[in-house]
């Protein structure tokens, strides 16, 4: 049995299966995905539909909310400057990919998709690990009920506290970070114990276009290469 994380999916379904593939997700595993499911790649839907479909058969996946699917909750009524916030953060790949037209109010995606965002969680705790979207921030008395810092912080490893972390890691998504940064990070756990597992898989450029695999357990990274098809 293994943990394993993974952020940033940014609607790359065939990336995703790929990766799934590669680290051989068993129904023992525990799957932890950090958020951004949907957004500028072009297949939202289908990231979800692979989502809801494992969790019906019985594999055991906890996700988490993204900055992505916060902003599409915020639009959830329609028009407006929330609709336009969203469309402009690539919102509108996840309405072609739903078929539907730009002007569309996210609430008009069908139910299953709106109660997969809804029930969302902010954080988890897990043995020996902190997981979150986008970071902590440790000026606050408690970084944990942070709200919207969770899923939006940047820049914030200059203010890691190990005497909160007591020993943890904390292991999040939201920056895209090129791979080998990443293969960098995992060996100084023991001196910095923050993970940045956002491969960019849906930019381009040198060291992106990867979507990253952490192994809790085993402390081990797997990268998948972005293989949508539309480039
Ligand atoms: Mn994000």
């Amino acid at each position: 049995m293994s943990r394993y994380a993974i952020s940033d999916i940014h609607g790359c379904a065939r990336t995703f299966e790929a990766l799934l593939e590669q680290i051989a997700l068993g129904r023992e595993d525990e799957l932890f995905l950090l958020g951004d499911y949907i957004d500028r790649g072009s297949d939202s839907k289908g990231v979800i539909d692979l989502i809801l479909k494992l969790k019906q058969e019985g594999f055991r996946l906890h996700c988490l909310l993204g900055n992505h699917e916060a902003l599409l909750l915020n639009a959830r009524g329609g028009m407006g400057s929330e609709q336009r916030l969203w469309l402009q953060n690539g919102g509108d790949a996840t309405l072609d990919s739903f078929g539907l037209p730009h002007s569309a109010a996210p609430c008009l995606l069908p139910q299953p998709y709106l109660d997969f965002f809804h029930q969302l969680d902010w954080h988890f705790e897990t043995e020996g690990y902190i997981l979150v979207h986008a970071g902590l921030d440790f000026r606050l008395a408690r970084p944990l009920e942070a709200g919207q810092a969770l899923i939006w912080l940047r820049d914030w490893y200059g203010h890691v506290d190990r005497d909160w972390l007591q020993g943890r890691v904390v292991v999040h998504g939201h920056t895209p970070t090129p791979r080998p940064m990443i293969e960098k990070q995992l060996k100084k756990l023991d001196k910095v114990p923050v993970l940045d597992i956002d491969a960019g898989c849906v930019f381009n450029g040198n060291f992106f276009k990867y979507l990253c695999a952490f192994d809790l357990d085993n402390r081990r990274l797997y990268f998948q290469e972005n293989i949508e098809t539309d480039g």
